[in-house]
């Protein structure tokens, strides 16, 4: 048996009732198999593959809050500190009722590759709670973050482990626990990302998530001779990443007819309208039924439904599995000419082969959406300088990143005989690095 095998074995016995991350492990692992095969002895005598599925530590815990009535409520707080070889630990944290540990352990084991493709040095983690933001009023939003910091504060630090948001937690979440943290370790230091312009923020990590997404894809379409412009986009999700990438996709002359949120989706075929969907998920908070009835060509769908729209790029910018391969066929026999994942794991194991063998171009998360978390490790650069950097400065080093990004990819994927394959392109070129750091620094 092979030492990716051998190892997936395990993995799978280990935590046989965690699918999300065995799925994230059996993607990443699959997709090494040729530099582990062209280095099998020196990675299994020093238990690379079995350090790396394992996280460094895992923090659970009860996070007791009050609610409006009076009622004491009580969530479970997760952080998961999966390796930090290259950087302290970094990633968000995801407020959502579905989390579990399994979730957040995919999502940290992700983070990993991803950080290490930012060409920034920050290891991977996550972390959240099955907290459910929805419909809670803004004194009960409070109540929640200063609980989950103050059990959270005693595990992280700026040189330790830096949180920022995720699906559920956006600025005023980030407000409410940078506040606590201050409050209770008495220091004011650049321990989570996304924070406000006025107290440490960086500009453009708002928008770095959607509009590196988009970058990355420009330069992907750029390698394969089109443009974005003209372009019609199917977007999943209504949420920070959604709404940024429709904004730059329209910037670059490109047309997003399609959002999604939790309840249902609409199509819009003169294009979505950005302003009015900020004001209905940013501001108002409120379900897509507000977007659909202020605009008389859209239509309002219940339940789910995007992929069926034609398009020729397709960013999936929700959530984790919410694009099965009958999505897939629907947008291959539409002519979709490429997928790039603005969200986490949202294209199934089974879709996400179809679309490869079916020639389209198909970007992974940790690639595709890495933007965010770039721009956080630029917002720690300016907390430790002391300094703002401009939005045209931040802007460009975005750019810049996610250009390279792609050409990274693109060259891990060609040196090990995997031309167009960007999955294993990525994965390879984030594993490279991180083993290097782990195999410098000794069994640790
Ligand atoms: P938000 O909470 O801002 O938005 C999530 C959106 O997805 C909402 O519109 C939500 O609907 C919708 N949605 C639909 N189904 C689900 C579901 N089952 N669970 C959760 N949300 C659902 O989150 P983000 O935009 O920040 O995150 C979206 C994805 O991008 C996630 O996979 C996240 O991990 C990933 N990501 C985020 C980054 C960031 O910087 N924020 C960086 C990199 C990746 P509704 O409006 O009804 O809640
Ligand atoms: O999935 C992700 O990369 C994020 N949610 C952003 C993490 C971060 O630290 O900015």
């Amino acid at each position: 048996m092979s030492y990716v095998d051998e190892v997936l074995e395990v993995v799978q016995k280990k935590n046989a009732d965690q699918p999300e991350f065995l799925q994230a492990v059996t993607e990443v692992l699959d997709s090494l198999r040729p530099v582990i095969d062209a280095n099998e002895e020196l990675y299994k005598k020093n238990a690379i593959l079995e350090r790396i599925t394992e996280p460094d530590r895992q923090f659970m815990f009860r996070v007791p809050w009050v609610d409006d009535n009076g009622q004491v409520q009580v969530n479970r707080g997760y952080r998961v500190q999966f390796n930090n070889a290259i950087g302290p630990y970094k990633g968000g944290l995801r407020l959502h009722p579905s989390v579990n540990l399994g979730i957040i352990k995919f999502l940290g084991f992700e983070q990993i590759f991803k950080n290490a493709l930012t060409t920034l040095p920050i290891g991977g983690g996550k972390g959240g709670s099955d907290f459910d933001p929805k419909g809670k009023s803004d004194r009960e939003i409070m109540a929640f973050c200063q609980s989950f910091m103050t059990e959270l504060c005693k595990y992280i630090g700026a040189d330790v482990d830096v949180p920022a948001g995720d699906i559920g937690t956006g600025a005023r979440e980030i407000g409410f626990m940078f506040g606590q943290y201050k409050r209770i370790r008495g220091s004011y230091e650049g321990v989570l990302t996304g924070k406000g312009l006025t107290y440490g923020g960086s500009l453009v990590r708002t928008e770095a998530t959607g509009y590196g997404l988009l970058y990355l894809t420009q330069e992907l379409m750029k390698c394969h001779g089109e443009s974005m412009e003209g372009k019609t986009i199917c977007v999943s999700g209504a949420g920070n990443v959604a709404i940024y990438a429709i904004q730059k996709a329209h910037q670059m002359g490109a047309k997003a007819v399609t959002c999604s949120d939790s309840t249902g989706w609409v199509y819009d075929p003169d294009g979505i309208d950005v302003a009015l969907l900020k004001e209905v998920k940013e501001v108002k908070r409120a379900r897509l039924t507000e977007y659909a009835a202020a605009r008389p060509n859209a239509q309002y769908h219940e339940g789910r439904g995007v992929w069926q729209i034609k398009c020729d790029i397709a960013l999936p910018c929700a959530t984790q599995n919410e694009l099965l391969l009958e999505d897939a066929k629907q947008l291959v026999a539409n002519g979709c000419k490429a997928v790039c994942e603005g969200a986490n794991m949202p294209t199934t194991l089974d879709a996400t082969k179809y679309l490869q063998e079916n020639g389209v171009w198909f970007v992974g998360g940790k690639a595709a959406n890495a933007g965010g978390v770039a721009t956080s490790a630029l917002e720690m650069s300016q907390n430790s300088e002391r300094l703002s950097w401009s939005f045209e400065e931040v802007d460009a080093k975005l750019q810049n990143i996610m250009v390279t990004i792609y050409h990274n990819l693109d060259d891990a994927a060609k040196r090990y005989g995997v031309e167009g394959d960007y999955v294993a392109g990525a994965n390879i070129a984030g594993f490279e690095k991180v083993v290097e750091a782990m195999l410098a620094q000794g069994v640790c």
